[in-house]
């Protein structure tokens, strides 16, 4: 059984946007049996028993017996070999998934995340949003263009890149700059409609003590409270 360290409490602003959630949505996907070891964000992360197993004191951990994997690009990974979705032998196959695993955590990831905390945070600064917003439009004109040729980001298969990708897509949402893309937003809400991330969410909802579908609102909402 595979223990998942992930959250019981964050802050209502960022309900549904934590970065277990790729984890969980990944091991419910591959159908790997887990537990959830929850954790508060404010007290949990900075105890030396936690720092022994993120040198960062950060959300998400695994522990598969023993061995302890945090980073949620290199756990997923491990997930999915671990389950047979990815296999030494396909060699090419484990490249492309991994090559859209690091396109999604090193060139995606940052201009968005920054975004999002700039929009959560009300900032003021709007000529940083609109730098980083035009960075993240040129990014995802790329990728609609991808996913006018295929249902996923690979091809017609669902993998662990697909989790980071959507997963990231969500920190944006509402704000105008997924939505312009036609072939994203289909193949954003192909994603969460997945039976495995519509469980996820549900269950870290009910973890968390909020309220059905905090988890699942746009940014505009979570600012309108
Ligand atoms: N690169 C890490 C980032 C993990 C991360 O930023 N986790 C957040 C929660 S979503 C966290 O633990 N924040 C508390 C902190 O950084 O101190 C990963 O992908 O796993």
């Amino acid at each position: 059984m595979i223990t998942i360290y992930g959250f019981g409490r964050v802050p209502d602003l960022v309900v549904g946007l934590t970065r277990d959630l790729r984890v969980l949505w990944a091991a419910e996907e591959l159908g790997l049996p887990y537990q959830v070891h929850a954790l508060d964000f404010e007290t949990d992360l900075r105890t030396d028993a936690y720092k022994e197993k993120s040198d960062f004191g950060q959300v998400p951990v695994i522990d598969d017996g023993g061995f302890v994997l945090a980073e949620s690009g290199a756990i997923l990974l491990y997930l999915a070999e671990k389950a047979g979705a990815i296999t030494a032998a396909d060699v090419r196959r484990r490249y492309e998934i991994t090559r859209w695993c690091l396109a999604a955590l090193s060139t995606l990831e940052p201009p968005m995340t920054v975004l999002n905390l700039l929009m959560i945070s009300r900032s003021p600064d709007t000529e940083m949003k609109t730098r980083l917003t035009q960075w993240v439009e040129m990014r995802l004109e790329a990728i609609d263009e991808r996913l006018g040729e295929h249902a996923y980001i690979i091809d017609e298969t669902f993998t662990v890149a697909d989790v980071l990708v959507v997963t990231m897509l969500r920190m944006l949402g509402g704000l105008g700059i997924v939505e312009k893309f036609a072939n994203v937003r289909a193949y954003l809400a192909r994603c969460e409609q997945r039976p495995a991330w519509q469980k996820v969410l549900d269950a870290y909802e009910d973890r968390l003590h909020a309220k059905r579908g905090a988890g699942r609102r746009t940014i505009p909402e979570r600012l309108a409270h």
